[in-house]
């Protein structure tokens, strides 16, 4: 079974390390999986463990291999064989300059299978300095609505579907399949993964700004006030990704935005705790990108252009 480590232990990144590690007793060590992130929340994670809000109640899950840096990490002696990238797209040209600085990709991680867990589009492509052959670089989506409640704790706050290019290994596939099975949670291999990321994409453009702005919890995506925007959002994405050769139908991408607002209705998305962090936000390359592309294609995208300039003024002009 090959050992995994999680690169940026956020919400999504440490639900992720628990889903990944192999199941142990509550307050167990976990040796297969190691976590890479912040410095406060994994010495938190050192001290006490992480726990896992589940709506069964709440886990705290030990890991052996914590870093809160990529050196920390380069003086362990943690081998893994799989990296799952959990950053803010923003941070991927800096994480691809640290890396190719460590000397890591021609050493202990010269044959490591690296997988793009994230929000946003053309992650790849800010992979690309790193050369990594194709069969050792993925992309893979996940609607799971995780919260950051603090350090050292992150809760669930609803179910959503993990997807990985078809492409990974089968041995891999396998081995994260029954990982996630052990923990009743499931991820997919879809042959038409471009499609499942456009869909992805659509619920992100929806979400998150809308959240971040109204500062409101998922959920209010589905209040008959924020629905014409939503429609909007969805409308201009729906045209752009047509021209790019992807199937879609604004009904259909209404109806699946508004059922992963339901499903994560309780939840802070990702941009809404971004800003209430005064951190910078990934709506560049989700907004952005839907008006990058009309651009190109000749055709404009108002609502979302609207998106990203509100969300960029909100507080944080100055990290942005
Ligand atoms: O991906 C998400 C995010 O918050 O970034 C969703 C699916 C909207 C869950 O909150």
């Amino acid at each position: 079974m090959p050992d995994a480590l999680i690169y940026g232990a956020g919400a999504i990144g440490s639900f992720m390390g628990y889903l990944l590690s192999e199941g142990t007793p509550d307050g167990g060590m976990v040796d297969d999986v190691g976590l890479l992130g912040r410095e406060r929340h994994i010495k938190k994670i050192k001290e006490s463990g992480l726990e896992v809000v589940l709506p069964d109640g709440a886990k705290s899950i030990r890991f052996r291999h914590c870093f809160s840096s990529l050196d920390e990490f380069s003086s362990s002696s943690f081998r893994p064989e799989l990296v799952v990238v959990c950053i803010k797209t923003y941070s991927l040209p800096a994480l691809c300059r640290e890396l190719a600085a460590s000397g890591l990709l021609d050493g202990r991680l010269s044959n490591a299978v690296f997988v793009l867990l994230m929000n946003g589009m053309g992650n790849r492509d800010a992979f690309a300095p790193l050369s990594l052959p194709a069969p050792r670089l993925l992309e893979g989506i996940t609607a799971m609505g995780v919260k950051f409640a603090g350090e050292g704790r992150v809760e669930l706050k609803g179910k959503g579907r993990t997807a990985i290019e078809a492409r990974l290994d089968e041995g891999m596939q396998k081995h994260l399949q029954q990982r996630l099975a052990e923990k009743g949670f499931k991820v997919d291999f879809p042959a038409d993964y471009a499609v499942q990321q456009w869909n992805k994409l659509f619920v992100n453009a929806v979400i998150n700004p809308i959240t971040a702005l109204t500062g409101e919890e998922n959920g209010a995506i589905l209040s008959p006030l924020l629905q014409g925007t939503a429609r909007q959002i969805v409308r201009e994405a729906v045209a752009v990704a047509i021209r790019e050769g992807i199937s879609a139908d604004e009904a259909g991408i209404l109806e699946l935005v508004n059922s992963v607002a339901g499903k994560t209705a309780a939840n802070t998305s990702s941009m809404l705790q971004d800003v209430l962090k005064g951190r910078m936000t990934e709506i560049d390359s989700i907004n952005g990108y839907v008006v990058r592309l009309a651009g190109r294609h000749g055709l404009v995208a108002p609502v979302n252009e609207a998106m990203v300039a509100l969300v960029k003024s909100m507080g944080q002009r100055k990290a942005q």
